[in-house]
């Protein structure tokens, strides 16, 4: 057969004769794709199409979600609850009932011998939006723990920390639309054409266009910085005194817009009088970046008529990751670029529902963004749910990472783990084992039983997964989209929604409570807990935003009402003058003095360890890591090093080495790019037993989100390849 040029259609598309599409949402990254699941005559799941008529992605899906329903028979799902006395011991199944009763019980003992909050829960930004309402519920307003807590602080905790002390509420506050208007682009530490690939594509369309310049600051050339017009490899953790630089050239300069200023915003004075300090000459010592980039990045950003800011976890994971973020807001202030078109600070966030959870769950606070600390925001939930406002807490109380040194120090005795997976997510993971092993009694609640963390667990509850239930996620942009169930969850797994709901049965507070059992009963408490706040979503009904391919938030009852129909994407917040989310109306100018406080490299330790992601790859590869067409393109852990470097390490491309830090070692391949610099190697996170054996993880004061990109390691050439080969392949999950 011909092939190529002379024939006129040389590939062909196998038919998977699908007969049958249900609407969804991606359940991956928070970019949001309105996503179709095709199922064929016989009722099996054989494929998954972008939705043409969706705003967000516009009929198109990344390589996570094209092959995303091959996760439904994938291996290693959970189908029965198991339970054992002790670690160590073999798991036996058990039924529903007695894995839930045992639970209670476990709880109710824990808490009467040690106090409430000596069991802890934490869970995740992967649930849909009705569950986290649900967990919060059960847990503020039945457990009455106030040690709950998600993974969102190794993730967004610093943007949620940062947009609160600018504008005195969580909140992004622009929209994808917000590319289509922007006269400058600046990313701080987000690589977007990997970890949000639709965004990426949106982006890129409106650049091509307009042509505005894109300026990358990121310390590693990712495929972003080389498509940037200016690429800022900023010395790691230091972006806050660029951002003290850059602004101390606004103010230096005139650039400000003194008119919104004073319109909108307090602080000022001191602000200046801190960015004083901050002259790019002396600037450049530290941050790295040439005294005139800085001046030239400053006049571009603050002249362009609307400028725009996205930043992801090159900011947020840093132990100045608030700061940064508010450094991000503080020139976005200076410059009048919040709220209006294509004039915004917006951080992309991370999982599927990280806003979701923000927005609902309770976990450091209580529904619709409201605040323990404040007894209004107290006296309305208690009364919503009729319980005593007593009963709340009046302050948060530990994040994620605090809560497993507590365990350490055996304040915590029971830990409940929610869809997220510590043993290869949290840094320094041979502390984290040793601190598993200290609990009386671990649950974990989990769509796949093969799952790291269970090995220390006594108790494992199989969890549906996204498609196999029915409720909302949250993306980047606020937009409320829904994920319609496709298929059943394998064997006896269920819901977490009907988990939730079957162990609030099961405490006697819970009698005088509502717990609906269908996601849209749960939806209209939402929407009814959310009327006349910044996150309104009265007007939303599941219907409608399936119809609508998702809606963004605020769209109130009122809205729907007068027969508004909800936007096509560009919703913004703050786009009048004096309507921040301080009493006030004003946004804060935050002056932030820069102590450089981390792990950086010695004689012994030369190089910087740098983290983060993969493409084709989710997180800890529960998913990604059994679907073939993902795990293909990296199935074993390497570690990215420039050529000169390996040169005098005396290491070449594709070997295995040791990589060692304070805290541990890891055996990865060494892939010779000069997307590093020579002080510098990257690891990416997936893989279980590897970078996270060696990261230190110092806490952000303000958000305590942990610095998983700044560590010191030295790297050592090993010479029994093979055994090293099958030491790798030993570690690998799966
Ligand atoms: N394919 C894929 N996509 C994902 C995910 C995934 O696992 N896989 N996860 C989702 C989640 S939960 C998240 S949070 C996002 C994360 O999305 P991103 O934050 O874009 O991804 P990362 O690779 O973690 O880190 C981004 C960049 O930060 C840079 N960086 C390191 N140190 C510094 C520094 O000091 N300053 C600056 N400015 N930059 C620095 C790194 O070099 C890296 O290129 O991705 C989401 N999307
Ligand atoms: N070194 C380093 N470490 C990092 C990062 C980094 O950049 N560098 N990034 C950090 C960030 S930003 C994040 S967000 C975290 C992520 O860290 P984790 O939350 O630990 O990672 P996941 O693999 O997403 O874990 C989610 C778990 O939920 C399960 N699951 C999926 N869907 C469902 C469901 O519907 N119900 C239930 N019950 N379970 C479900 C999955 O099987 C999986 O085990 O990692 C952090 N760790
Ligand atoms: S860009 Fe994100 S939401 Fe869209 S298909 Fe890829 S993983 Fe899913
Ligand atoms: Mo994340």
């Amino acid at each position: 057969m011909l092939l190529g040029r002379n024939t006129k259609n040389p590939i062909v598309m196998v038919d998977k004769k699908i007969t049958e599409w249900t609407y969804s949402t991606c359940g991956y990254c928070s970019v949001g794709c309105s996503i179709e699941i095709g199922k064929n005559a016989e009722g099996k799941i054989v494929g998954s199409r972008g939705v043409g008529g969706a705003d967000v992605n516009r009929g198109k899906l990344c390589v996570k979600g094209i092959f995303e329903h091959e996760l439904f028979d994938s291996a290693g799902r959970g189908d029965k609850p198991i339970i054992r006395e002790q670690i160590g011991e073999a798991y036996r199944e058990t039924s529903w009932d007695d894995a839930l009763d045992t639970m209670a019980d476990k709880i109710r003992d824990i808490q009467q011998k040690h106090g409430r909050d000596s069991f802890a829960i934490v869970s995740t930004g992967q649930l849909l939006t009705e569950e986290f309402y649900t967990l919060g519920k059960l847990t503020r307003g039945v457990i009455g723990t106030n040690n709950y807590d998600g993974n969102t602080t190794l993730c967004m905790a610093s943007a949620v920390s940062g947009y609160k002390r600018s504008f005195g509420s969580d909140g992004p506050p622009g929209s994808y639309e917000d590319f289509d208007h922007t006269d400058v682009l600046m990313a701080w530490g987000s690589n977007l054409p990997e970890q949000h690939p639709i965004i990426y594509w949106r982006m890129k369309e409106a650049q091509e266009k307009r042509h505005f310049p894109l300026i990358v600051v990121d310390p590693r050339v990712t495929m972003l910085a080389q498509n940037a017009d200016i690429h800022l490899a900023v010395t790691p953790g230091t972006d806050v005194v660029l951002q003290n630089a850059i602004m101390h050239v606004i103010l230096d300069e005139g650039l400000e817009d003194r008119a919104y200023i004073e319109a909108n915003t307090v602080g000022l004075e001191q602000l200046e009088s801190e960015v004083a300090k901050f002259d790019p000459d002396s600037a450049s010592k530290v941050c790295g970046i040439d005294p005139d980039t800085i001046r030239n990045v400053a006049r571009i950003y603050a002249k362009a008529d609307a400028a725009m800011s996205i930043w992801t976890m090159g900011i947020n994971q840093s132990t100045h990751g608030s700061d940064g973020v508010v450094g991000i807001n503080n020139i976005n202030l200076l410059t009048g670029n919040i709220g209006k078109p294509g004039g915004t600070s917006l951080s992309i966030t991370g999982q599927c529902n990280a806003m979701g959870t923000r927005e609902w769950s309770s976990c450091s606070g209580l529904p619709g963004y409201r605040a323990l600390e404040n007894p209004q925001d107290r006296e309305d939930i208690a009364k919503y749910w009729n319980v005593d406002p007593e009963f709340f807490p009046k302050k948060r109380g530990l994040a994620e990472t605090d809560i497993f040194p507590a365990i350490e120090l055996g304040e915590i005795k029971g830990l409940w783990l929610v869809a997220t997976n510590p043993m290869t997510s949290l840094p320094n993971t041979a502390r984290i084992r040793k601190t598993l092993e200290k609990l009386d009694f671990l649950v974990v609640q989990d769509s796949y039983a093969d799952v790291e963390t269970v090995q220390y667990a006594h108790l494992y509850l199989p969890a549906a997964t996204w498609a196999e239930k029915e409720g909302v996620f949250t993306n980047t942009e606020r937009r409320v989209n829904i994920v319609r169930k496709a298929t059943d969850a394998p064997g006896e797994s269920k819901s977490d929604l009907a988990i939730f709901n079957a162990l609030a049965q099961r405490f006697e507070q819970s009698a005088k409570m509502n717990f609906p059992d269908k996601p849209a009963a749960v939806f209209e408490e939402m929407k009814s807990l959310s009327k006349g706040r910044l996150l309104d979503i009265s007007g939303m009904s599941h219907d409608l935003i399936e119809e609508k391919r998702g809606i963004q938030w605020p769209y109130t009852a009122e809205e729907a009402e007068r027969g508004e129909e909800p936007l096509q994407g560009g919703k913004r917040l703050y786009t009048e003058n004096g309507t921040f989310s301080f009493a006030d109306g004003m946004a804060k100018l935050v002056p932030l003095p820069f102590i450089d406080n981390n792990e950086v490299p010695d004689e012994k330790y030369p190089y910087w360890l740098n983290t983060g992601r993969l493409v084709e790859h989710f997180h800890t590869r529960t998913k990604t890591g059994k679907i073939g067409n993902n795990n293909k393109y990296s199935p074993i852990p390497f570690m990215e090093i420039n050529p000169d470097a390996a040169r005098e390490l005396g290491i070449q491309h594709q070997d295995y080495v040791r990589c060692v830090s304070r805290r541990g070692d890891a055996i990865v391949m060494a892939m010779c790019t000069q997307r590093v610099p020579k002080d510098m190697v990257f690891i990416p996170f997936h893989f279980f037993d590897c970078v996270n054996r060696l990261t230190l993880g110092l806490l952000d004061p303000h958000s305590r989100q942990p610095a998983y990109k700044q560590s010191a390691v030295m790297i050592e050439p090993i010479a029994d390849q093979q055994a090293a080969a099958q030491m790798s392949r030993e570690r690998r999950a799966f």
